[in-house]
């Protein structure tokens, strides 16, 4: 790790030109760890960083520290070479979207992940499958780096941890909970952060509750599954969470599946699940993502992947 954390340090002392980026349609935290990291590399090292992104950021992530520093992918010279990329929380390639040619062609690459990838891609990689979020990791390099530090990277990196655990519920170690506290006795303040995320337009909540009460149950209750419209999904605000975490809250049911008709022939999947393992089932569905919260992007109608995501989940207990 110090090896890792050293060559880290040197790239960046190094290059003249950084962009960082994380996965496509970023979510809390790969928007705020990117945001944190860009912030902590101006504050220590007085360089510009480029920040980017493709897809869209939710609505909720309007109010964050920095968001109007984020460029949207196509805005800037993509056959510009840049020193250093920086890859944050992509999980698989297939998720860099629109950052990729920037990836590609840079003379160097690192990654800060906490997904698991069995094919990381950087020359760098401080991957932690441990850590609960991105927001965790970069907070640890800097507390290893002694780097300096501001009020706004203290409420990214919360932010980060809070949307990452979907606000401290789903932790698997007290890392995240001692980071939280040190993050409260450094000044960052819970509750301003959650009315700050309290920032979704009324058409997308009613919406997704619309949604959520339109599900169907299968299995002795066990597996919930919801229907995104074209005409709706552009009204989601990010992955859907309000539809996910409601029915995830219904007594029977340990999974919730979502499906979300993104063109004719493109269907989104997201996958949760209470407790039990449902990894195996979006890299069945050729995704990926965490053992209780995980997704897919599939190449076909809305009417086969659900027939194929009943399949994957008969038998389940
Ligand atoms: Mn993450």
């Amino acid at each position: 790790m110090k090896k890792r954390l050293n060559d880290f340090l040197e790239s960046i002392k190094k290059a003249k030109s950084i962009a960082i980026a994380g996965h496509k349609n970023p979510d809390g935290d790969s928007l705020c760890s990117v945001l944190a990291l860009a912030r902590l590399i101006q504050l220590n090292f007085k360089k510009d960083v480029v920040r980017v992104y493709d897809g869209n950021i939710p609505d909720c992530l309007d109010g964050v520290p920095d968001r109007e520093k984020m460029l949207y992918f196509n805005k800037i010279n993509l056959s510009k070479k840049f020193d250093l990329a920086i890859l944050l929380d992509y999980g698989t390639e297939n998720q860099i979207g629109g950052f990729l040619p920037i990836v590609n062609n840079a003379d160097r690459v690192i990654e800060i992940d906490h997904h698991k990838n069995d094919n990381p891609i950087a020359d760098i990689c401080i991957d932690d499958e441990g850590a609960s979020s991105v927001g965790e990791i970069i907070y640890n390099i800097i507390s290893e780096l002694k780097w300096k530090i501001d009020p706004d990277v203290l409420d990214l990196l919360a932010i980060s941890i809070m949307t990452d655990t979907g606000n401290l519920k789903f932790v698997h170690t007290g890392k995240p909970l001692k980071i939280m506290a040190n993050l409260v006795d450094a000044g960052v303040e819970i509750e301003r952060l959650l009315n700050l995320l309290n920032n979704k337009p009324k058409k997308t909540v009613l919406t997704e509750t619309r949604i959520a009460a339109n599900a169907e149950f299968f299995y002795r209750n066990r597996l919930a599954v919801a229907v995104v419209g074209k005409d709706d999904y552009k009204n989601l605000d990010g992955r859907g969470d309000i539809i996910l975490n409601l029915l995830l809250q219904i007594k029977d049911v340990e999974y919730v599946v979502l499906l979300k008709r993104q063109k004719d022939n493109q269907t989104g999947v997201s996958l949760r699940s209470k407790t039990k393992p449902i990894l195996d089932i979006a890299i069945a569905l050729g995704g990926g993502g965490h053992s209780c919260a995980a997704g897919a992007v599939i190449k076909d109608t809305v009417e086969n992947v659900y027939t194929k995501v009943l399949d994957l989940f008969r038998g389940i207990k």
